[in-house]
């Protein structure tokens, strides 16, 4: 039984950065209501509206893994790894977005899956092997009969954008070698409760996936964890290390338990803990909005900072709009010039200059507060100050 207790409200789809600010309609299917329940059962988090995936990955989806040297950096870790554990003869990318992890391989060592044809793009014209399709089980059928099985599987933030899991599952399993792999890594749900970071859920985050509900997932497909990583990346995250029941060639790792027994100890297992999260955003939300009014009422000068799909929840939820915020500053070309979705907010090309007569910034990156810091040390120097929502509203 999925059980409610989030509601955000009336939201836009996160990732249309529209050219206009026009007023968007809830019956022109331009906002759906964003609810987010708990499967007492299965102990899954996901939005009970799901937007079918072609509506929201298509021909100009805007966001691009290496617009920070955060997650180049991390993903340049993670393939040195990969090759010193796990020695792939052939690798596959779910989401290989514009290549910022593949870039790490040899060419005749990869497959890219990408449903944007816009990013496919990228990967296909850098001479990677790139299909342009939603990861599902005709294409997998395809692969396989093309290149027989594949060593390593890999997917970052993009299973848990998939509504049919089910499909995605038996897909991977049906490419899979025996002693294959499969590396998934997506926001950690116990994280997101830990920092109140309920901007985690937006359209394209159809579940927010816990140790919990990923070993109970993984069982229907004669698949198991034995290994888990804690990642810092986009706000705390797990990478999970799944194998075939069967496969005794790699030992499941204590991290394993012990993700598992923290999820529990902190009461993820139970409704009430989902209950009491959904009370303190009603309250988060509350302080972020008088924080904005105080700083308003002296006439200070505010901007946000990451035009992220994130923001897109804070916004519209928190209702917060031109009249606070002046504009959005961001590096990712395909947002500039473009309004935050849902409000009349700018994005401007980020410019370091932009900056200078600004007293306040807004993190819609927070989830990159470190490599924003070290980037605008004369921002916070001259007495600029951020504020954020993460882990509670606060002026840093
Ligand atoms: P970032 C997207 O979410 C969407 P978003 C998606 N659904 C998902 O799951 C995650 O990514 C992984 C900008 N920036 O990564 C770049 C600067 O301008 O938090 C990006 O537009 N300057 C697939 O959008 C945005 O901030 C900087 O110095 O919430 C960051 O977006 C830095 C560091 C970033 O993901």
């Amino acid at each position: 039984m999925i059980k409610k207790f989030l509601d955000l409200g009336y939201q836009p789809l996160a990732n249309k950065y529209l050219k206009s600010c026009k007023k968007l309609s809830i019956k022109k299917k331009e906002l759906y209501r964003l609810t987010v329940g708990f499967d007492t059962k299965t102990k899954l988090v996901s939005l009970f509206n799901k937007i079918p995936d072609r509506i929201m990955f298509d021909s100009n989806y805007p966001y691009k893994s290496s617009m920070s040297k955060t997650m180049t950096d991390s993903f340049k870790k993670l393939s040195v790894e990969i090759k010193k554990r796990f020695n792939p003869k052939l690798f596959l990318e779910i989401g290989s977005n514009d290549g910022a992890l593949i870039k790490n391989f040899n060419r005749n060592q990869v497959i890219c899956v990408e449903p944007c044809s816009n990013l496919a793009k990228i990967t296909k014209g850098k001479g990677y092997i790139t299909y342009n399709n939603y990861w599902d089980l005709n294409l997998s059928n395809k692969i396989k009969n093309k290149f027989n099985t594949v060593d390593v599987i890999y997917s970052a933030n993009t299973l848990t954008h998939i509504n049919d899991l089910n499909q995605v599952f038996k897909s991977i399993s049906n490419l899979l070698t025996q002693d294959g792999i499969l590396i998934i890594e997506d926001p950690s749900f116990l994280e997101c409760i830990k920092k109140l970071s309920y901007d985690q859920f937006y359209n394209e985050h159809i579940y927010i996936f816990s140790a919990l509900s990923v070993k109970k997932l993984l069982h229907e497909f004669d698949l198991e964890l034995f290994d888990i990583e804690k990642l810092d990346t986009h706000g705390g995250s797990l990478r999970y290390f799944i194998k075939r029941i069967n496969n005794n060639k790699f030992k499941i790792k204590n991290t394993v338990s012990k993700q598992i027994s923290t999820e529990l100890k902190f009461g993820l297992a139970n409704f009430l803990t989902y209950k009491k999260f959904g009370i303190s955003v009603k309250k988060s939300k509350n302080d972020l909005i008088k924080i904005f009014k105080k700083i308003k009422n002296k006439n200070k000068k505010i901007i946000g900072y990451g035009a992220t799909a994130k923001a897109t929840t804070i916004l519209n939820y928190c209702n917060i709009g031109d009249s606070i915020i002046d504009y959005f500053v961001d590096t990712t070309p395909d947002k500039i010039n473009r309004f935050m979705p849902g409000t009349k907010i700018k994005i401007k090309k980020y410019n370091q200059k932009l900056l200078d007569d600004v007293n306040y910034i807004y993190l819609g990156a927070w989830n990159f507060k470190d490599e924003i810091f070290k980037k605008e040390k004369k921002f916070i120097k001259s007495g600029g100050k951020f504020i954020t929502h993460v882990p509670f509203p606060k002026i840093i």
